[in-house]
């Protein structure tokens, strides 16, 4: 598991090197934009259960078939398992976020998901449409200017997009 930090310290070592400029420059706006992206994550968290609910309350209206008999998401017991699933996946997005690096999401979280859900017939292209809606909530969330002082968030928010397309693709 990686942070922003780490990630180019282990690059440069692997090839002997300093830090380049670019690499410095890169790390420097991490500082700089770092209460922004506290913030961001805060959001996040205090309203994760409200993301996942929505998210997959919006999911089942697309595809009801997934809470008719015979869908995965059918039985209580299964649609705990997805909205668990989904509270995972945003949580490793969180991680991600604060880290300002995807190696936690992809070793703990996206390894090896695809085949999981393949072994148990959850279809992963839903999944991936629920890591879609969760993304689209988290974003404008964090766009919200109340409680927070106002700023430019388009950079943290696209690289919010980025963890929440890497999980989306990692399962279809
Ligand atoms: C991944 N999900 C499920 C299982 C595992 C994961 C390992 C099997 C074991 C279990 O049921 O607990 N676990 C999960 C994860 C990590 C992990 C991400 C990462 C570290 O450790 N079904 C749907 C929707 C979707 C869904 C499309 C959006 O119809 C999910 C939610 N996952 C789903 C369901 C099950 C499951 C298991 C329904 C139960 C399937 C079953 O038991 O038949």
């Amino acid at each position: 598991m990686l942070d922003a930090f780490a990630k180019v310290v282990a690059q440069a070592d692997a090839r002997g090197e300093f830090l380049s400029n670019k690499q410095i420059d890169a790390l420097e706006a991490i500082i700089k934009e770092g209460n922004k992206r506290l913030d961001a994550v805060n959001k996040i968290n205090s309203n994760a259960s409200a993301i996942i609910t929505n998210s997959a309350r919006s999911l089942f209206a697309e595809q009801p078939q997934l809470i008719q008999p015979g869908g995965n998401a059918y039985t209580s017991r299964r649609m705990a398992a997805c909205l668990r699933d989904m509270e995972i996946i945003l949580r490793y997005v969180s991680y991600s976020m604060i880290a300002g690096d995807s190696s936690v999401l992809d070793d703990r979280c996206l390894n090896g998901l695809r085949e999981t859900y393949q072994a148990l017939g959850t279809p992963g292209s839903s999944v991936a449409v629920a890591v879609q809606k969760m993304k689209e909530t988290s974003i404008s969330l964090v766009n919200e200017q109340s409680g927070v002082t106002a700023g430019d968030c388009s950079a943290l928010t696209s690289e919010l997009s980025i963890y929440f397309d890497r999980a989306a693709a990692a399962v279809v």
